[in-house]
């Protein structure tokens, strides 16, 4: 009988070892399930007792329970402490998490590319004594054509084609042009005027075309004003906005009914010495459409062309932007697309 006394008090030993050393419930399960199992220890030494003699029965019965009592009591308070140890630690972890250190990757708004390279070219323009005006972008035929010198039936207005509202005679300006006009009647000469705005036009749209896009005008009205101021302020203005000092310039006839002379003014390639595919291998890039206003569109605004002269320059942003950054396609200004405007 001594053997199964000693059964038991190692059974006691070993499994108390056993629950000390388990540190999780799928450790303190392994214990159940050896120790308190239907296989487990305790039900090997219960076994015992069906072979035992009445009066063994008497008296190691009682003890045996006793031991299957206690044993099922220390694992439940293992398991009590396991678990308030866990509820310790997550309050812990909570406590000290600090909610100050999250951050989240964050979007940063910018400028769009179209405001910083209009604020780019009005810092220019004011720089050489400019006012920055603005215009309608719902314009009459008078300012958008007539006063500009291009009468109902000239054929220069196909070469802006034009949306049309249903209001007779009213259209989406084709052009900045039409600033000068309302500068021309509502300032005091001298003027000097830089006028960038959104322009459009019925056009299919390519790489390089869109039917809507922006553009800005230059105009500078005085005495004895001539094709040289028009140069100087042109190659300065490009100087500045490609940061190259040496740019140079070069004038090429072109036709626009407003000025005479009409010049296209091309500026040398800020991108290379002998020819690039920035400037198609010419060393030259087409930047400006420009001229000396002509004395029909001055006497439209009551200006006399005798006494004052003036020049005029229009441009397009994009083709400027698409230059200065190496853009290759002009629906990309207004397609939205996050990855092409953080760029700038
Ligand atoms: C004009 O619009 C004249 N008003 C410019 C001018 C002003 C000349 C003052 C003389 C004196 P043009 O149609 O060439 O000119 O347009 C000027 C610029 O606008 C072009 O060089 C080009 O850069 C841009 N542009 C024209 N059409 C489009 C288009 N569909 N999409 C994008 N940009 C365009």
């Amino acid at each position: 009988m001594n053997a199964i006394k000693n059964n038991l008090e190692t059974f006691k030993q070993e499994l108390k070892v056993a629950l000390e050393l388990a540190t999780s419930p799928t450790q303190l399960e392994e214990v159940r399930i050896a120790f308190l199992g239907r296989n487990g220890r305790i039900a090997t030494i219960m076994s015992v007792i069906k072979d035992l003699s009445a009066e063994d029965k008497r008296t190691f019965g009682p003890e045996l329970n006793a031991c299957k009592v206690w044993a099922e009591l220390a694992f439940q308070e293992k398991k009590e402490t396991l678990i308030k140890q866990e509820i310790l630690r997550d309050t812990m972890r909570k406590q000290l998490f600090d909610v100050t250190s999250y951050k989240p990757q964050t979007l940063t708004g910018k400028l769009h590319i179209y405001t910083q390279i209009i604020q780019e070219l009005e810092d220019i323009f004011i720089s050489m004594g400019y006012d920055i005006v603005d215009g309608p972008e719902v314009e009459t035929d008078y300012y958008n054509f007539q006063a500009l010198n291009i009468p109902a039936d000239h054929p220069a207005r196909d070469m802006q084609d034009t949306f049309w509202l249903d209001t007779p005679g009213m259209l989406l300006r084709t052009q900045t042009s039409p600033a000068q006009i309302h500068a021309m009647e509502k300032r005091e000469l001298p003027l000097a005027i830089f006028s960038p705005g959104r322009v459009y036009r019925c056009e299919a749209t390519d790489a390089s075309h869109d039917f809507m896009f922006t553009q800005a005008e230059g105009l500078f009205i005085d005495k004895k004003v001539s094709i040289a101021n028009l140069m100087a302020t042109a190659q300065q203005f490009l100087q500045k906005f490609f940061d190259r000092k040496d740019l140079a310039i070069r004038v090429r006839p072109g036709y626009f009914p407003f000025v005479e002379p009409g010049l296209e003014i091309d500026g040398s390639c800020p991108f290379c010495v002998a020819g690039c595919s920035i400037c198609k291998k010419t060393g030259w890039i087409e930047l400006l459409g420009a001229g000396l206003v002509h004395p029909n569109v001055l006497r439209y605004c009551g200006i006399d062309p005798e006494k004052y002269s003036g020049f005029a320059f229009g441009t397009g942003l994009e083709r400027l932007a698409m230059i200065k950054h190496g853009i290759n396609d002009i629906r990309l200004f207004h397609s939205s697309k996050i990855d092409f405007l953080d760029q700038f």
